[in-house]
């Protein structure tokens, strides 16, 4: 058998891309909460606050808020072993400076751990999924130090309430999206060079002393760190190509060599040094990152990237997303993400051969158009491929690499908000959720062909995928 008995199998969201509620029980804005919808052609806009007569589709989204237990209801009857959500920050310290924490907010993933628990379901939990108040982006968002502080109290908080209830953690979603997208990730509009690497020490040192904190609050949780998956192929073996190819992967894995490593590589400190670029480094940060160093690696997975010497291994474009050169050999999804299943294996290797430590496979899906068919049926074979696929060459990881995975849950298990598009009709449920891209529906939610079949995958611990 090759996924261990105990394998953990779900599905994985976020806070702003399914709850909805933005402004209720005290909740504060996020920077996601000012954010339009945009569409596979235009960006989504960020807005000065909330601007009378604009869409923003956190604000409602699913409205998981009030319908989480229906929604935990059906992850259990698909088998959900695990379930991967965030935490609002904003739900606890609304504007992100407050000593005292919302109670209302903190009852709520009361009552949401509560019910993953009554199936039996194991909360994995987020710490920040571009969440982050949106009041803190006048005191210069990441780039301040003060940050470090907020954000550690916030993750004390959560770890002294919920240290009974939860026992897998993630600091920072995707936390190298700071080199692609830093709004989302940090607070950021246009940040240059420099201000990444700011920010991004800023979030490496309060990952860091959020992972202390937790093993001094319970030794038995489990803190990983979240890799965005870029994975990128040379776009031919003329070696500028596979040495602009290599350097876009160290920039990328740099994130990975700090938070499991506990330092930066070199490579990183001398191409700082030679851009004049300084990090903020206070005294006994460098002993921060080499204690607070994570468990396991958890990274999303949906595509890889053919980088090489003319893209300069930037990624840029609406989605936040640019794959670099087109990829002959791979098909595209209608967003145009490249679909290459055996880019998983890959991934999942180049990050056990590097890090030997275990692996979780926390994002992983299709977006895609889903139709209700007159019978009120959503045949939604495309993703059952897409997803078996993936599954398959995970297993050959485990089986023909040996390597080490935890756990797979896959992204949206219940459609939800796009956060490249901020657009309801790139679904990647097994579960249909009547509602468009205007906020327009019933939310009424319908369970697709695709949901019985995740269920007999996670029933016959992945080896019925047919
Ligand atoms: P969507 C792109 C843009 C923003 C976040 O993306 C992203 C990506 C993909 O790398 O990362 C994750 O919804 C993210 C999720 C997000 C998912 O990708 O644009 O952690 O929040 O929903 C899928 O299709």
């Amino acid at each position: 058998m090759p996924f261990p008995k105990n394998f953990l199998w779900g599905g994985a969201t976020a806070a702003n891309q399914c709850e909805g509620a933005h402004d209720v029980e005290g909740k504060g804005l996020s920077i996601v909460d000012v954010m339009t919808a945009g569409s596979r052609e235009k960006a989504r806009e960020i807005t000065e606050g909330i601007v009378e007569g604009q869409y923003y589709p956190s604000h409602i989204a699913i409205d998981h808020y009030h319908h989480f237990e229906e929604d935990i209801a059906l992850f259990a009857e698909m088998g959900f072993n695990v379930y991967r959500l965030s935490i609002n920050w904003t739900r606890i310290f609304p504007n992100g400076d407050e000593v005292e924490p919302n109670i209302k907010g903190l009852e709520f993933y009361d009552r949401v751990f509560d019910a993953c628990h009554k199936y039996g379901i194991e909360p994995l939990v987020t710490l920040s999924h571009f969440e982050m108040p949106y009041a803190l982006i006048k005191e210069g968002a990441w780039l301040n130090r003060k940050l470090v502080d907020y954000f550690v109290h916030y993750a004390e908080t959560v770890f002294m309430r919920y240290k009974d209830k939860v026992k897998y953690w993630l600091t920072f979603n995707e936390i190298n999206n700071l080199l692609t997208n830093a709004w989302l990730a940090g607070g950021l509009m246009n940040p240059s060079e420099a201000e990444r690497a700011i920010a991004s020490h800023h979030q490496l040192v309060a990952s860091a002393l959020a992972v202390i904190k937790a093993r001094e609050i319970n030794p038995a949780f489990k803190v990983g760190m979240m890799y965005n998956g870029h994975f990128a192929y040379p776009n031919s073996c003329d070696p500028e190509d596979v040495e602009s190819t290599n350097h876009f992967m160290r920039k990328m894995l740099s994130y990975c060599d700090v938070q499991v490593r506990g330092t930066y590589p070199s490579f990183l400190k001398i191409e700082y040094a030679q851009k004049g670029i300084e990090l903020p480094i206070h005294d006994g940060d460098m002993e921060i990152l080499q204690k607070g160093t994570v468990d396991f690696i958890s990274f999303s997975y949906y595509l890889t990237h053919v980088t090489g010497k003319e893209t300069k291994g930037i990624l840029r474009g609406i989605n936040g997303l640019q794959t670099g050169y087109k990829n002959p050999y791979v098909k595209v999804s209608d967003w145009g993400w490249g679909i290459n299943p055996k880019g998983l294996r890959h991934g999942l290797n180049v990050l056990y051969d590097r890090y030997q430590v275990p692996l979780m496979v926390v994002e992983n899906g299709l977006g895609a158009v889903d139709v209700v068919r007159e019978d009120g049926t959503i045949q939604d074979d495309y993703r059952i491929d897409y997803l078996r696929e993936h599954i398959r060459e995970m297993k050959k990881a485990i089986e023909i690499d040996g390597v080490e995975i935890w756990g797979y849950t896959a992204w949206g298990p219940i459609d939800i908000i796009s956060a490249g598009t901020g657009e309801m009709m790139k679904r990647y449920g097994f579960i249909y959720v009547d509602l468009d891209d205007h906020g327009q529906g019933s939310l009424k939610r319908i369970k697709k062909a695709s949901f019985d079949w995740y269920k007999r995958v996670i029933a016959s611990n992945g080896e019925e995928l047919e």
